[in-house]
């Protein structure tokens, strides 16, 4: 039986285009989810939007239409924008469907019955933006939000109230016997450190003073708080409660399904302490892993709508292919840590690793299978001397450490070792020399097994790095004469032999750095259609 692997990105808000940032975090996940299903794992990769709340209410009145018909706009934006990045999500949850409505007032319910959630009165300061009420201490002296800085308001309102305290041991233990809960660690430090320890409020879990969200069936002056609707995403896209809840049992119930949720640092409190909780309330499973990813930026600071310094995704893979782009978003930024999008950068890293590197190796090699051997590839004859098995080696060890960095969602680590192995073979190309090999006949056996071993470096490099570059590693099959790719391969030396090479086009054309930078500094000083407002 294939293991299970269950990935998520946060459900975003439509309340404006995407923009590179969220391009980032969704394409992280699509390359992580890629990759599992390449290598046999059943997976189910989910991400959606979080239509409900305050936000997407007044931003849908200041334009003079319905929330609905506001949501149903921008979300056709993110339809677009995932299609163009070639994101291979096998659900799309919207918080406004009435299979995620239904379930969550079936989950309030189930709150309430289990006396969780209670009815009181609450007085505090509310953020708008954040939709979170904050205590005085928390505000401080000028009254600010401490999330996002800024104003708060002092608001009273009927409201219930979800009681942490009942879980907040449980969670202690969670976080203790599963410390790759939430990774990085220093994102766990953060939370026990300044929210758990201090002591967990109750949380205020409804609004009575807007009236975009999923109505309390108990008491339908209000709405449900729009994280506990938002956070349920998770299970009620699997079926949750639901008629057909085949992939909930698969993906969420079974022991042996991994489940990854990748969020940003801004929104970590809510998966790592809340959700758990409320999960806890349901009687069900943690997430194995809640992976806490940096953000990208522009040299003036996080990349956000309300700033309006966002770059779009669009310009950039009109100009340079959708791999380029996907390339760019895994190598540039370690997962995990914050980074910063330069046009000086993305240039750099086309040149540099899909031009002079990937595409240089692919080039040079079926340029000599044609030369030397009628474009045939050779056989994979047995190592004759300690740089042919230092090849062999790397092949077997690269895939390993792929393997484990993926699975341990180093991704950027994982793709950083196909770049190794690709520069050791351009190396290996130099001391081998086959050139001179080739005017030695009795050189023949070892030109060979340099050529199959070279033709084997791309083959193995480019099913790796297949689930960044969805059409260029195709493109890099069919010159080897591969119809049929299959990730087992890579350990099968030789197996590539008898192939025909069909040489095309170079695979990325080499950019002129100074006029490509000059053209994405104006993709970002562009109109403001294409830049997330
Ligand atoms: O918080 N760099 O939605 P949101 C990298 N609806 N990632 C970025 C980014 C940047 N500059 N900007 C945003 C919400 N992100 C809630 C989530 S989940 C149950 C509900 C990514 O539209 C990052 O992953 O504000 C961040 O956590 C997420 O978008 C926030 O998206």
């Amino acid at each position: 039986m294939s293991k299970k692997f269950y990935i998520t990105t946060p459900i975003y808000y439509p309340s404006a285009s995407p923009h590179l940032g969220h391009a980032y975090c969704t394409t992280l996940c699509d390359v992580i989810a890629r990759g599992k299903r390449m290598r046999g794992f059943e997976t189910f990769f989910l991400t959606g939007l979080d239509e409900h709340g305050e936000k997407i209410q007044k931003n849908a009145q200041a334009k003079g239409v319905t929330p609905q018909q506001f949501v149903d706009e921008v979300a056709t934006r993110f339809f677009s924008l995932w299609e163009a990045m070639g994101i291979s999500n096998d659900d799309f949850i919207r918080t406004t469907q009435p299979r995620h409505e239904k379930t969550v007032q079936k989950i309030f319910s189930k709150m309430l019955e289990k006396d969780d959630i209670y009815l009181s009165t609450y007085s505090g300061w509310y953020c708008v933006h954040e939709e979170s009420y904050w205590t005085e201490t928390q505000v401080g002296e000028n009254h600010l939000c401490p999330e996002c800085g800024r104003p708060v308001e002092q608001k009273d309102e009927e409201a219930y109230f979800y009681r942490c305290q009942k879980y907040t041991d449980e969670l202690l233990a969670y976080y203790d016997s599963n410390p790759l809960f939430i990774t990085p660690e220093s994102r766990k430090n953060e939370m026990v450190n300044t929210f758990i320890k201090p002591g967990l409020l109750d949380l205020c879990v409804s609004r009575t003073s807007f009236s975009w969200g999923i109505q309390v069936v108990e008491n339908p002056k209000h709405v449900i708080y729009v994280w506990l609707d938002a956070l349920t995403n998770y299970i009620t896209a699997l079926g949750y409660l639901q008629e057909d809840d085949s992939n909930f049992q698969k993906f969420w119930m079974d022991e042996e399904s991994e489940i990854v949720h990748v969020i940003g640092a801004d929104i970590n409190r809510f998966h790592t302490i809340y959700w758990p909780m409320f999960l806890g309330s349901l009687g069900l499973r943690k997430p194995n892993r809640v992976f806490v990813h940096g953000l990208l930026m522009m040299k003036d600071g996080k990349m956000s709508k309300s700033k309006g310094n966002a770059i779009s995704a669009y310009p950039l893979i009109e100009r340079y292919g959708v791999d380029a782009v996907r390339y760019y978003l895994v190598s540039e930024v370690p997962f995990g840590q914050n980074g910063t999008f330069t046009p000086e950068q993305f240039v750099m890293r086309v040149n540099q690793d899909l031009v002079n590197n990937y595409g240089n190796l692919l080039n040079r090699t079926a340029s000599m299978i044609i030369k030397y051997f009628g474009g045939i590839i050779p056989e994979y004859t047995k190592a004759s001397d300690a740089l042919d098995e230092e090849i062999d080696a790397l092949i077997r060890a690269t895939k390993v450490a792929y393997e484990t960095l993926n699975d341990d969602l180093q991704v950027t680590a994982a793709y950083e070792k196909v770049m190794e192995l690709i520069s050791r073979a351009n190396k290996f190309i130099e001391e081998k020399a086959p050139w001179a090999l080739a005017k030695d006949p009795e050189k023949k056996p070892e030109l060979e097994g340099v050529m199959a071993r070279l033709a084997h470096v791309i083959y193995a490099a480019s099913l790796m790095l297949s689930p960044i570059l969805i059409h260029k590693a195709d493109e890099a099959f069919s010159v080897l004469g591969v119809t049929n790719p299959s990730y087992e391969e890579i350990d099968s030396f030789g197996c590539l032999k008898g192939n025909e090479i069909h040489k095309g086009d170079v695979l990325f054309q080499r950019l002129d750095a100074e006029k490509e930078i000059e053209e994405i500094i104006k993709m970002m000083t562009g109109p403001k259609e294409t830049v997330a407002a």
